[in-house]
């Protein structure tokens, strides 16, 4: 990093802040406003919460010269994306009590509600945290919620890598006392000690980081889309260590210059009680070497794509002390979640359920909270929040599930996995009317697109046929669009880029294919790509190889050109397994 470059305001902000304090507490209390300063809807990122307003109501509003239509929207940690049926009910009564009735499943495995008001900010958040769970750090410059594959019947080690999500998720958490100062009203410690981060320091690092453990062959939890990766390495049905992966990230902009979405590069291998240092020094490098003049290029991926990860890999040994190991194979084979009922050896069921763009919510045809929420009652083992923005229902007693059967019956929740694979493969962000940065409508739109993509897929006998199908209403990539094999950004009101030929299993980006399609005309572009798939596929070649080879986009290279702009030289090929 130049000496000379000014550091970007944000360092300014948390330099200032007093270990995240800024002026938190007095913006809270101050009743003139449902808003907070521009500073601290910075620093409130921290503690897991985000200042919005409904951007359905502002031209509204404008014209009857009101403020804004101000909430916060707060995001609860889930390492591994484990809750207990308590914790889901405690969740379900704040989010019908303070927010707007709705839990959004996220595609990071955590909890989030939205349309929470500033007097019951507080409120909210020591409530989460009485039910043991908590928002620190689920946004902000720091380490994010710790993502690793949920299914408890998979494998004991599947339990192991939950121990090592968990521990990563505590080591990385960040130490200060203002988060027990503001929200839980912990005594202010009357002391001339500053706060001490041991691992951050005091302003923290120069983005958000995110650190992921997949268990091969599934790589449900898009490891190549996160700044570390853990890949689980098994031999003779021993967790023998992990592959390490650094450097990856979706965030774009619409032209992708200077701004792209990078695959993460394996750089090599540690065993199971490396795991936390290496995510320790891994951090520290990031803290060092990341970039605090520019947050556009502050994230991980461009530390690795202008230092190479050769010099990452030598950083990392040096802050370890030690050195690492080569990385060793591995195949994924998905990145996607298995639906339905599995029992496992000890005869408990588990039941993973589609969720639609992960808004649990009721509605008068499908009452979807208030059916979890009776099951919540009754269930004696874990929910379980998938990458994929889906839920399990996991580890129903032999007792326990005839009753759990007829609920979901009752509910009208039974069936809900039985749609069409497309479908089953779907992600979308939640763009308007919460986030800020939406250009254009995912959640609230992408069911009706796939509706009439799904006459296109029945038409053509593909109903089984898995694609994977992704929709963000801005280039930032919160649903991983790029890894999809057919990703939509939104780019402005009804338009949408479209990119196709992402690899099935989340290895390979996609490539952009049509810009700023209009929305009407999404089915009449893809349905003869579609088509043309049924008929000429080879045997199990997937959508994303097909768009390839019939020549629908070019091969993306490692590093990203999925854009014309991309920097055809970033990155190196070197240290990847395919
Ligand atoms: Fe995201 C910003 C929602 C996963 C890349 N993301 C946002 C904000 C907070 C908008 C903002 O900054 O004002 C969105 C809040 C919307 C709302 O109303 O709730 C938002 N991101 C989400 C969620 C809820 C999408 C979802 O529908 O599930 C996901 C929450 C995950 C979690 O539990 O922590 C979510 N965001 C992601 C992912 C996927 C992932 O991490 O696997 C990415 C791409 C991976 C990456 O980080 O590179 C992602 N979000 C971004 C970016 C682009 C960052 C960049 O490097 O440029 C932004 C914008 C930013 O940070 O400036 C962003
Ligand atoms: Fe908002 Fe864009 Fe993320 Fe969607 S991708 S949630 S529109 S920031």
């Amino acid at each position: 990093m130049s000496e000379e470059k000014k550091l970007s305001a944000n360092e300014g902000i948390k330099d200032r802040s007093n270990y995240l304090r800024g002026t938190l507490a007095e913006g809270l209390a101050d009743e003139s406003t449902g808003a907070i300063s521009e500073d601290d809807q910075q620093l409130i990122k921290f503690h897991g919460a985000y200042m919005q307003d409904d951007r359905d109501l502002r031209s509204e509003r404008r014209k009857l010269k009101q403020e804004k239509a101000y909430s916060f929207m707060v995001r609860i940690r889930v390492p591994g994306g484990v809750a207990t049926p308590a914790q889901w009910l405690e969740t379900d009564r704040l989010a019908t009590e303070y927010a707007n009735g709705t839990i959004k499943l996220t595609t990071r495995q955590a909890f989030q509600f939205h349309g929470i008001i500033k007097k019951r900010l507080k409120t909210t958040i020591k409530e989460i945290n009485r039910c043991a769970m908590d928002t620190i750090a689920a946004c902000g410059d720091v380490n994010r919620n710790v993502m690793c594959n949920p299914n408890p019947y998979l494998s004991e080690i599947h339990a192991e890598v939950l121990e090592i999500a968990k521990n990563i998720s505590s080591h990385l958490t960040p130490q200060t006392r203002a988060y027990h100062e503001i929200w839980l009203d912990d005594e202010k410690v009357e002391s001339s000690e500053e706060d001490v981060e041991p691992i951050y320091g005091k302003t923290y690092l120069p983005r958000k980081f995110k650190i992921s453990i997949a268990v091969p062959p599934s790589n449900d939890v898009d490891i190549f889309a996160n700044c570390l990766s853990f890949i689980a390495i098994i031999e003779e049905d021993r967790l023998v260590g992990f592959n390490i992966a650094v450097g990856g990230g979706m965030g774009a902009s619409g032209t992708g210059e200077g701004i792209y979405p990078r695959i993460a590069d394996v750089i090599g291998f540690c065993t199971p009680d490396q795991v936390v240092d290496v995510a320790e020094k891994t951090v520290l490098v990031q803290r060092d070497f990341g970039d605090r003049t520019d947050r556009k290029h502050a994230r991980f991926k461009y530390t690795v794509d202008d230092h190479g990860p050769e010099w990452i890999l030598a950083k990392i040994n040096e802050y370890l002390g030690y050195t690492l190991g080569p990385a060793r194979p591995f195949v994924f084979n998905d990145n996607g979640d298995r639906f339905g009922w599995v029992e496992d050896k000890n005869g408990n069921s588990h039941l993973t359920l589609f969720i639609q763009g992960g808004r649990v919510c009721d509605t008068p045809s499908y009452p979807l909270l208030t059916g979890l929420r009776e099951i919540a009652k009754i269930h004696e083992g874990d929910f379980r929040l998938t990458a994929n923005q889906n839920l399990i229902i996991a580890n129903i007693s032999p007792t326990k599930r005839a009753q759990i059967e007829q609920l979901l019956e009752q509910y009208g929740i039974k069936d809900s996995h039985l749609k069409s694979a497309l479908r089953l493969n779907s992600l979308a962000c939640v763009a308007l009317p919460t986030c800020g940065l939406a250009l254009a409508e995912a959640e609230r739109y992408l069911p009706d697109l796939l509706t009439g993509l799904e006459e296109v897929v029945e038409e053509n006998g593909l109903r089984h046929d898995a694609i994977t199908i992704r929709m963000t209403g801005c280039p930032n990539g919160c649903a991983r669009p790029y890894l999809a094999e057919i990703g939509f950004v939104g780019r402005s009101p009804g338009k949408y880029n479209i990119y196709l030929g992402g690899g099935f299993a989340g290895q390979r980006l996609s490539k952009l294919y049509r810009e700023s399609v209009p929305d009407h005309q999404i089915k009449v572009l893809l349905g003869p790509i579609i088509a043309r798939y049924a008929r000429e596929r080879v045997q199990g070649e997937r959508f994303g190889d097909f768009c390839i080879r019939a020549g629908y986009v070019a091969a993306t290279i490692q590093g990203g050109d999925f854009h014309k702009n991309v920097k055809p030289e970033a990155s190196s090929k070197a240290f990847t397994i395919s």
